[in-house]
């Protein structure tokens, strides 16, 4: 009898050989994993075409962190790691920032980079692109992982999966070294070792008496409210949301990414009265929303009188993190909406009358303020008018997804522009990033087949801007509108320097063409100056299903510094005290 080694080497003759590249493609497709977002070179262009080859999307970009946001918001929409592709050192560092931001925002995704040798970056010899990856990733992932025999690649990209998609979703490393993809083996063995994964998000079933707590508290309660998360829309948990929501008969406000899980138009919709059943309410139902910044900690001013909370969330150490949370209920969404769901039975009642009417009335009385400023037209345009004509257009277009980024862009963007669907509205998220927006529509129109209408800062849109070129390569139909008032927040501010030396530290060019930039693509430039131009402009764009920009011309006195964040300038919040 042949001993193991013997058997080994004859084997590796006379049988078929794989090798890591075909292993990594073929984890990725046993998983349903059907398209890469990257960016090529050393050591991953080949990998990038075997994945083309065998039948896989890839959708190659000009830098990478925008191919990281795309794959982060692929694995949002779709609860399936959204995975990127990059090469070494800077390669990998250009993601890494789209990999934090998808760690920070709960959103499921991989970034998979080539590595140089693995002995000179640990001796520090000075390889081509030499780093040590892994130890960068570690602190910015939720985790990471490194393989370096090709018989574990399958082990490698089934935990990354895993770790991606499971409890709280987030960003995972996976660091490829170069000689692992070209190492050979035995193509049975290879077979062998890729892990179709089963379950990869299990159900996490709420304990009842949780439940039970729970729903007390709610039915308790004088003034309840139910604050929908982005958690709650990436569950897909959509028709029981609504039940619970409608069940209960409790007012609800959404979260900006939450907004279209109820159409924007329901009537338990408190949105119109928010600083108002921010203050009264008694007891705050969180379905996947945390008390961080984006909600003043659950304290404070904005909060009010005394709350109590309970929240529903799948990261137990999510609890308490700001204030004390009465009621916890641990699971994921779709289990815990559900067992809660199957509490609310006649019995139950609804709110009382007063609450529900007080909202009413402020609902009433902020919608028609707002209509008179939305009605009126100003020359330049200001956020209202323009943002009402491009809300006009999209009302008949529920199914368009939504990208948007800026400061009073953002901010007004999210209040006027309703939302009818779930999960079709993609913005800065939890760390108020800048630079999502061209990577955001990209993902979102590969992974929808659908158009995406991306309502863009100038400043916003300057951080992604050259990813129109891959817009046009790929004749994708995103139309991108830019607020172009000539700068950061505003375009008039003054030049402080006493020599008058440079423009001021917000300025850009002014009257500058976005709608140009597009041309030299071959997509299509509109340039508007009045509501009517814009909703001409969005109208034909949108029916044409080709790559547009929309440059629209923004009164550069409009904004204000920050939009409403002015209070978080360390300036504004000195003056305050
Ligand atoms: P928003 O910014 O909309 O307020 P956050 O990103 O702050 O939302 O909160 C999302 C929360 O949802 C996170 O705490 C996360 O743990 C939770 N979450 C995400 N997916 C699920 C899920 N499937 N089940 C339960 N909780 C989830
Ligand atoms: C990665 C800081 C917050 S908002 C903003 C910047 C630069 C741009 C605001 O101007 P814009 O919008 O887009 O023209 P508008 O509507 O007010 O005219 N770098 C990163 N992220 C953030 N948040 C910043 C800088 C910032």
């Amino acid at each position: 009898m042949k001993n193991d080694v013997q058997s080994e080497a004859f084997n590796a003759e006379s049988t078929e050989l794989t090798d890591g590249f075909h292993l990594v493609i073929d984890a990725l497709k046993a998983n349903d994993i059907d398209t890469i977002f990257g960016l090529v070179g050393i050591p991953v262009t080949d990998l990038a075409r075997l994945a083309q080859a065998q039948g896989m999307r890839f959708i190659g970009f000009r830098h990478e962190q925008h191919a990281g946001h795309a794959a982060a918001i692929a694995g949002y929409m779709t609860q399936k790691p959204g995975v990127c592709l990059t090469v070494s050192a800077p390669g990998f560092l250009n993601g890494l920032t789209a990999l934090a931001n998808a760690t920070t925002n709960c959103f499921p995704m991989i970034l998979i980079s080539g590595s140089s040798e693995r002995e000179i970056v640990d001796l520090q010899q000075g390889d081509y692109e030499e780093m040590d990856q892994l130890s960068a990733a570690r602190p910015y992932a939720k985790a990471a992982f490194r393989v370096l025999k090709a018989e574990d690649i399958g082990v490698g990209v089934a935990r990354a999966i895993r770790a991606a998609v499971s409890g709280r979703p987030g960003g995972v490393y996976l660091d490829l070294p170069a000689q692992l993809l070209s190492q050979a083996l035995d193509a049975e063995r290879g077979r062998k070792s890729i892990i179709k994964v089963v379950d990869p998000a299990p159900r996490q079933i709420p304990a009842p008496d949780a439940v039970k707590r729970a729903l007390d508290l709610l039915k308790s309660a004088k003034k309840p409210l139910i604050l929908l998360g982005k958690g709650a829309a990436y569950a897909q948990a959509d028709a029981d949301i609504r039940a619970l929501v409608e069940k209960s008969g409790v007012p609800y406000l959404p979260m900006s990414m939450a907004k279209g899980l109820l159409p924007d138009t329901h009537e338990q919709s408190a949105s119109a009265a928010r600083s108002f059943v921010l203050a009264e309410a008694d007891v705050v139902l969180l379905i996947g929303a945390r008390l961080n910044w984006l909600l003043s900690h659950g304290k404070g001013k904005t909060w009010g009188g005394p709350k109590q909370f309970i929240q529903v969330d799948i990261a137990p150490t999510e609890i308490d993190s700001n204030v004390a949370i009465a009621a916890p209920v641990i699971g994921d969404i779709g289990s815990c909406v559900a067992a809660m769901l199957a509490g609310i039975d006649k019995n139950f009642g609804k709110p009382p009358a007063e609450w529900i009417n007080a909202i009413n009335e402020r609902k009433q009385k902020n919608i028609s303020k707002m209509a008179i400023t939305l009605a009126k037209d100003t020359s330049p345009m200001n956020f209202h008018c323009a943002l009402r004509a491009i809300r006009d257009v999209l009302k008949a277009r529920p199914d368009i997804n939504v990208v948007n980024e800026g400061a009073n862009t953002l901010d007004y963007g999210r209040s006027i522009i309703d939302m009818y669907q779930p999960r079709k509205r993609f913005d800065c998220g939890t760390w108020g990033i800048m630079g999502i927006g061209m990577g955001f529509a990209i993902g979102a129109a590969v992974t929808s087949g659908l158009p995406v209408v991306a309502i863009e800062g100038d400043s916003a849109f300057g951080f992604s801007g050259m990813e129109l070129e891959t817009i046009c390569r790929y004749n994708l139909p995103v139309v991108s509108i830019i607020f172009n008032n000539n700068g950061v927040y505003k375009g008039c501010d003054p030049n402080l320097n006493p020599n008058k030396q440079d423009v001021a530290v917000t300025a850009f060019v002014k009257g500058a063409r976005y709608d140009k930039m597009i041309e030299a693509f071959g997509g299509i430039g509109y340039n508007v100056n009045s509501p009517d131009e814009l909703t001409k402009a969005l109208t034909e764009a949108l029916a044409s299903g080709k790559p547009a920009l929309i440059n629209a011309v923004i009164d550069e006195d409009a904004g204000t510094e920050s939009g409403r964040l002015t209070n978080l300038n360390p300036q504004s919040a000195a003056k305050k005290k």
